[in-house]
């Protein structure tokens, strides 16, 4: 898509422009890309999980169902937090860029890795380059691999950063905070939320940063979701990535360069914009998942047949560009940005039809969330308990992901990514790939359908009565097995059975009252 953008701005600005636009582009392309294998398509990200957990759910359930990748909590080293009692968001303070986690030891993350590619399955490691831990972070040991640190002080003897490396004679607001969104310079040169900003315009610290990364990828990881993109300058990104190595040989092919793909919350009305970044990686389409939620909870207005230009109609980046995703760890509990509108597993019957509608449209790479569940408490639209984390033992680590006879998990953990409807999603999205939407059916209201060339085809009724409806699928005669209700079991559905005639026409009858009011089938669920 991008590529296509460039040769036909060419075309209308002339052979110089060109050749600068496909040098800009050329160097960024490759960071584009996810190097997924095998066909594999869609992202999970095992929030909070534990390193022995993911090889292990590697193993047994992401490689045998097509995951392309899982995207991993921060591996490096955080501060230990007491009050709260080890919020979440401490994997979001570093302390040093030694490989030692709530989530597991610099081994058990190199066993991960290796055990994951070695069924196909990508890692992508959450980086945290922006800064260090909070202002307010005190002095002491209280870190994940016990390093003394002094946040008062800007003393981090672990990495060693010192007061040199942040920020604070750059920013010029008086409380040393960004205090104005509209202001590019305070977002980026300023601390958030009290965090210790990193001088990433200094060359000590983007090598320290660019070695962080390099050791990731010597160890095979396949790329980054780089945290807080826009509080950082897309000049002093450009040179991080610049120096970061290629894909270790053992499991990727020679020459390909790490997968980037950018936080960036622009949901409109900031100076800073998505379009600043899309050059360096992908970026993450916070608009995506705010207005889809709108949609499917009918807010505002909005139908899903107004989704027939999904994607770049919407006013979202260009489809090259984008990671989407449903919900986040951040705004699936009130964190970062998209309001009340994010649908979550709080809300499995939408969540469902949400991620569904994600996997079976083409647009952008897909990441699909995996929870952990927490006290949810809200009082005045505010959740009380949002900083909580993980589930865990009495001392404070992270407790093991159990699995259940019906292979969901137990102890806390959601696993949305197990659940039957986002499994099968995953795998029909893979089914489809490289195929174009078509075959559009709507009723103006929020009946609607679409297919993927001959390949497959999903219907939803998210209106508040009967869909009864015959339907040009595009797909091949024969009888499928719909993937929501059940799936292909040796040569039999476990679920509803879709009827294709030699023209390609099936009857769909999906009551406003079932369990999961949507029908979807796939070249690989025909009996
Ligand atoms: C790539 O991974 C293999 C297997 O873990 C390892 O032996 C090798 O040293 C790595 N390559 C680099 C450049 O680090
Ligand atoms: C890998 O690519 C580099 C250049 O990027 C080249 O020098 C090297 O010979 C290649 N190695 C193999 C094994 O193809
Ligand atoms: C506006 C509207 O509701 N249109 C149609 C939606 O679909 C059903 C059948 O599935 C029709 O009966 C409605 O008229």
């Amino acid at each position: 898509m991008a590529a296509g953008q460039c040769v036909f701005l060419a075309h209308r600005r002339g052979s110089m422009k060109l050749f600068i636009l496909l040098a800009l582009f050329g160097l960024g392309f490759a960071q584009h890309n996810p190097h997924t294998k095998h066909g594999r398509t869609a992202i999970v990200h095992l929030f909070e999980w534990r390193w022995a957990d993911i090889a292990a759910e590697c193993e047994r359930f992401l490689g045998p169902n097509g995951f392309g990748g899982v995207q991993i909590s921060p591996p490096n080293e955080h501060i230990v937090l007491n009050s709260p009692w080890r919020p979440w968001w401490q994997r979001y303070q570093p302390i040093s860029y030694d490989l030692c986690s709530r989530s597991g030891s610099e081994n058990e993350l190199r066993d991960m890795i290796t055990r994951c590619n070695n069924v196909g399955v990508n890692i992508y490691v959450d980086a945290i380059i922006n800064h260090m831990c909070g202002a307010s972070g005190g002095e002491g040991d209280h870190s994940s691999c016990g390093s003394w640190f002094s946040a008062g002080k800007r003393d981090f003897p672990g990495v060693p950063y010192s007061h040199w490396d942040f920020n604070d004679n750059k920013c010029r607001t008086g409380s040393g905070e960004i205090e104005n969104y509209g202001d590019a310079s305070q977002v980026r040169d300023c601390r958030l939320v009290g965090l210790l900003d990193l001088a990433l315009e200094k060359d000590y610290v983007r090598g320290k940063v660019a070695d962080y990364m390099n050791k990731l990828i010597d160890m095979g990881v396949a790329g980054f979701r780089v945290d807080a993109c826009k509080h950082m300058w897309p000049g002093d990104l450009a040179v991080v990535y610049g120096r970061l190595h290629n894909l270790n040989t053992s499991w990727f092919p020679n020459g390909s360069k790490p997968f980037i793909y950018q936080e960036v919350i622009d949901l409109g009305g900031e100076p800073i914009t998505s379009t600043e970044y899309v050059h360096l990686g992908r970026v993450t389409e916070f608009k995506y998942g705010a207005k889809l939620g709108t949609v499917f909870r009918k807010w505002n207005g909005e139908k899903l047949f107004y989704t027939r230009n999904w994607g770049e109609g919407w006013g979202f980046m260009p489809d090259g560009n984008a990671v989407v995703f449903v919900d986040n760890h951040d705004n699936q509990r009130g964190h970062g940005a998209g309001g009340a509108s994010i649908v979550t597993f709080w809300d499995s019957r939408l969540h469902k039809m949400a991620v569904g509608y994600m996997l079976a449209h083409p647009y952008g790479v897909a990441r699909v969330m995996s929870s952990f569940r927490w006290n949810r408490h809200i009082v005045n639209g505010k959740d009380q308990n949002d900083w909580m984390g993980p589930p865990s033992h009495g001392d404070g680590s992270t407790k093991s992901v159990s699995i259940n006879p019906d292979q969901t998990c137990g102890d806390g953990w959601v696993c949305e990514h197990r659940w039957r409807q986002i499994k099968n999603m995953v795998i029909f999205r893979n089914v489809v790939n490289g195929e174009p939407h078509s075959n559009w059916w709507d009723n103006q209201s929020n009946q609607v359908a679409f297919g993927r060339g001959n390949r497959g085809f999903i219907v939803f009724n998210n209106d508040d009565w009967d869909l009864d409806v015959t339907l040009n699928t595009g797909m091949p005669g024969g009888t499928y097995c719909d993937v929501i209700s059940g799936q292909k079991e040796g040569n039999r559905c476990t679920g509803k059975q879709i009827h294709v005639g030699g023209d390609g026409r099936a009857h769909f009858r999906i009551s406003n009252r079932d369990e999961d009011p949507f029908v979807a089938i796939h070249a690989e669920s025909k009996l």
